[in-house]
């Protein structure tokens, strides 16, 4: 299976480059982001919590996710030829987890998409999209506090997958088209 982690701090592309991936790689996406979005607006009990963390810009326990991508290898492994991780593993812990979770099919992380955007470009990105986006938690206070906590518990997870030889930084700044072929390269070196 060809497993891709992208990575990034909020706004920095993941949603929209997985797009293109999923379309020239015919693989099975998983976006945290997108199923607790989904659990809010059914009105589920996980849905309630998610939205307690997702509306200040704080992380969803680790345990909620990684029950939920359980559940997503558990229909989908050995189905597939890929999987694109989106916005996933967000902690060390996570990645931990995702680690045991694909040995058990016998698969691993093929590669880990590190996209690095600046910070101020960030703000403007995700102010800009929150004029449309409908989205909570895209507002100036809450942008600038999940970016915060990108840098304090989710930027250690690239040091993670470099230790594991799986890391490929992708600067994630200008055309997305120029983007996604750099993305391409990296995932084409790992088919
Ligand atoms: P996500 O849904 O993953 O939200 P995101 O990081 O804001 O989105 P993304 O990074 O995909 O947006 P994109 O750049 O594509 O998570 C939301 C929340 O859910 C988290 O804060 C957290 O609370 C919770 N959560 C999710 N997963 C979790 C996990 N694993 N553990 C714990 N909690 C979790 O798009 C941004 C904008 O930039 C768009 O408008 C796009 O058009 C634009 N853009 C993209 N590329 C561009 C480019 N090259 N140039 C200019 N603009 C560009």
């Amino acid at each position: 299976m060809l497993n891709i982690v992208i990575f990034g701090p909020p706004g920095s592309g993941k949603g929209t480059q997985s797009e293109n991936l999923i379309k020239k790689y015919n693989l099975e996406h998983i976006s945290t982001g997108d199923l607790l979005r989904h659990e809010i607006q059914t009105n589920t009990q996980l849905g309630a919590l998610a939205k307690q963390h997702m509306d200040k810009g704080e992380l969803v326990p680790d345990e909620v996710i990684i029950g939920m991508i359980d559940s997503f290898l558990d229909k989908n492994a050995g189905k597939v030829t890929g999987v694109i991780f989106d916005g996933f593993p967000r902690t060390v812990a996570q990645a931990e987890a995702l680690k045991n979770l694909l040995a058990e099919y016998k698969s691993g992380v093929s590669v880990m998409l590190n996209l690095e955007v600046p910070d101020a470009e960030l703000l403007t990105r995700l102010i800009e999209r929150g004029k449309t986006s409908g989205r909570s938690d895209d507002n100036e206070e809450t942008i600038k506090k999940r970016i915060e906590v990108y840098n304090a518990q989710t930027r250690p997870v690239i040091d993670f997958y470099k230790k594991e030889g799986k890391l490929a930084n992708i600067k994630g700044v200008g055309a997305i088209d120029a983007i996604f072929a750099e993305i391409c390269k990296a995932v084409d070196a790992v088919k």
